[in-house]
């Protein structure tokens, strides 16, 4: 009798969550060195499988991957899956100290990866240190059987993942900018799918190329996987028509170039409607505020090349124009402008009121120097980042095992739902004494079922900068932004309800703020942070603790037999 009712139980959530065929997938990863040549030198690189960028995943709406693990490298690895919400499964998500432990070398686990209403592109990294810069790749989410695209099906698609490749060993660089105290060095490439492309050393042979029919729609999946830079993309004389971003259909918005910061993907139309005769470059520039010689100032390359015997391949082919690197407008235009679908077919599910409201200053900071010398940070500092004001230390066993079988001592849940301190966040000029953060693994504590919105607002602390903050275990709806200081009062009269777009990574306009809203349906231990890798390196991060719901399918699931001990 009981089991007859659990079967019915598990057989309406099935349907719930999964109306048409769903399925399971099973894949290995490897994790191993390889060796690669980039700009006339060969170095060993970590990677998937001895790919870079790894292998894409493919799945179809309400699939399920299940994701074996084996590190067979030297070092550490973590595999977080990026924009995937996990319902009550924060075991799988991939974070280092906050869900999980690493995957030790000679170790290996497995990843159950759940979509439920993700459909696009989504992508999956490394969660750990800087191996992130080498191990990543495209999810591809097809939709859900028996149901189509909110547009005319693609002659094809191809995956763009935006990279960085340094000739020295990323571990080095973050080994050195810990160590000192100073800024990461720049990479010195960018890449596209792996290749830097025509315009460096040593690239040319390798470059990328794209074939297109005359007269095709293509499809473009669009990752930036790159650690430290927003990034201008577009393609020399055709327009580009964006129709999803982090995993959501938008509604179609045409536009010569895309900004996409670090964590985020778009899903661009792409219609071959130029003279076949020339050849095109796709390129993809940063997008930064960083003092210019800590920029990567360079510009990655691929070819759209159209199939057809006129070609002239002798030509070089044209260059599109991308905004001017510290382009804030051109940004805040781009970013701003993508919407939900929100029709019949595509209902949102914005919440019109919120339970809580949380106001987050997303700020870079100062620590007094540890060296005997003077650090490389401002002022012979060290550098830091905080969210307010609290600049994350990660805990010596994750977050998750702690919250689970109850160990004190590891984490605490003052996380502030706002400033402590109120300032001109956007100051020209901040006194001195505001620059150092407390250090602490401080919490944020959510019932289930709350809605929250999210006020995040960029400080000029240090060095105002834009800051792509991203959200696992859930999409939020951006529904506002503005420039200068989050008005309580009167920037919420300016809301988008109707068809905010539903995303898990949104850049904090610098020296402004973004307004965002999600439901805490998801219980678990879901990290918040910024996306570009040396800000969370120094703490830009907190983590949402979301309490079990009353009924069922509510609670946190059980932990898999072998989760990596610390
Ligand atoms: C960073 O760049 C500086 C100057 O170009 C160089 O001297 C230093 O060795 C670099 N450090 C690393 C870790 O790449
Ligand atoms: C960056 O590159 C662009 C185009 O290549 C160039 O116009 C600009 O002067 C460069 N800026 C710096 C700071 O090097
Ligand atoms: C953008 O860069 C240019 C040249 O490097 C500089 O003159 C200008 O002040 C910068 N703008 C901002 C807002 O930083
Ligand atoms: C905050 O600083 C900005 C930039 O310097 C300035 O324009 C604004 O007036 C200041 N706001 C207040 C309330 O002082
Ligand atoms: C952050 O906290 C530190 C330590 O309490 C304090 O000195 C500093 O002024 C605070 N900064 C801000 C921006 O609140
Ligand atoms: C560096 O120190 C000078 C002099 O005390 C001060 O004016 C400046 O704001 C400081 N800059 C930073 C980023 O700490
Ligand atoms: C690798 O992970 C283990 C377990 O968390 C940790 O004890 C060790 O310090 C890590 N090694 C490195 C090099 O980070
Ligand atoms: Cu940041």
């Amino acid at each position: 009798m009981t089991s007859l009712l659990s079967l019915v139980v598990v057989a309406f959530f099935a349907l719930l969550f999964c109306p048409g065929w769903c399925e399971t997938y099973h894949h290995v990863f490897h994790v191993k060195e390889a060796s690669y040549t980039r700009l006339c030198r060969t170095k060993k690189i970590l990677t998937v499988n001895g790919q870079f960028p790894g292998p894409t995943l493919y799945a179809y709406g309400g699939d399920k991957l299940v994701v074996k693990v084996y590190n067979i490298a030297q070092e550490n690895v973590t595999i977080h899956w990026h924009g995937v919400k996990q319902p009550r499964n924060p075991w799988s998500d991939g974070s280092e100290y906050i869900t999980q432990c690493a995957i030790q070398p000679g170790s290996s686990f497995i990843y159950t990866i759940t979509f439920t209403d993700e459909e696009g592109t989504l992508w999956w990294h490394a969660h750990n240190d800087y191996t992130r810069a080498t191990v990543h790749g495209a999810i591809v989410v097809y939709p859900r059987h028996g149901t189509s695209y909110p547009f005319p099906k693609p002659s094809g698609e191809v995956v763009i993942v935006l990279g960085e490749w340094w000739n020295k060993d990323v571990n080095t660089v973050l080994e050195k900018a810990l160590e000192t105290g100073g800024e990461p060095n720049a990479s010195d490439s960018f890449t596209i799918n792996g290749q830097p492309g025509d315009l460096y050393p040593c690239s040319k042979p390798g470059t990328f190329r794209m074939l297109v029919e005359h007269g095709k729609t293509y499809l473009l999946r669009v990752v930036n996987a790159a650690m430290d830079d927003g990034l201008f993309f577009s393609i020399a004389d055709h327009l580009l028509t964006l129709v999803g971003s982090d995993g959501s259909y938008t509604k179609a918005l045409t536009t010569d170039y895309i900004l996409i910061s670090p964590g985020e993907t778009m899903d661009l139309l792409l219609k071959a409607n130029q003279s076949p005769r020339n050849l095109y470059y796709m390129a993809a520039r940063a997008f930064s505020y960083q003092p210019v010689n800590n920029i990567d100032n360079t510009t990655t390359t691929a070819i759209v090349q159209y199939k057809s015997h006129y070609t002239q391949r002798s030509t070089n082919p044209l260059l599109p124009t991308l905004p001017f690197y510290n382009d804030t407008e051109a940004a805040s235009k781009f970013s701003f402008s993508i919407r939900s679908p929100a029709g019949m077919h595509w209902p949102i599910s914005c919440p019109q009121r919120f339970d809580q409201r949380m106001i987050i200053a997303v700020a870079v900071n100062e620590l007094e120097c540890q060296l005997s010398g003077s650090c490389e940070g401002p002022n012979g500092t060290r550098l830091s980042a905080s969210l307010n004001n609290i600049s994350f230390v990660n805990p010596p066993i994750d977050i998750l095992e702690a919250y689970y079988k109850g160990i004190n001592g590891v984490f605490g849940a003052s996380f502030p739902s706002r400033p402590l301190q109120y300032y001109n966040f956007t100051a020209e000029y901040q006194p001195l004494e505001l620059l150092k953060p407390r250090l602490g693994t401080m919490v944020r504590v959510l019932e289930y079922g709350a809605t929250v919105e999210i006020v995040f607002q960029g400080t000029s602390l240090v060095r105002a900068e834009s800051h792509p903050m991203h959200l696992h275990g859930f999409s939020f709806y951006v529904v506002g932004w503005g420039f200068g200081n989050f008005n309580e009062k009167k920037d919420p009269l300016g809301y988008n309800l109707e068809d905010p777009p539903l995303k898990n990574t949104i850049g904090v306009p610098r020296n402004g703020w973004v307004a965002v809203r999600f439901t805490a349906n998801n219980p678990g231990v879901w990290l918040l942070h910024c996306h570009l890798e040396r800000h969370l390196i120094w703490g830009m991060n907190t983590v949402f603790l979301v309490k079990d719901g009353e009924g069922p399918g509510t609670k946190l699931l059980p932990p898999p037999p072998h989760m990596p001990p610390c």
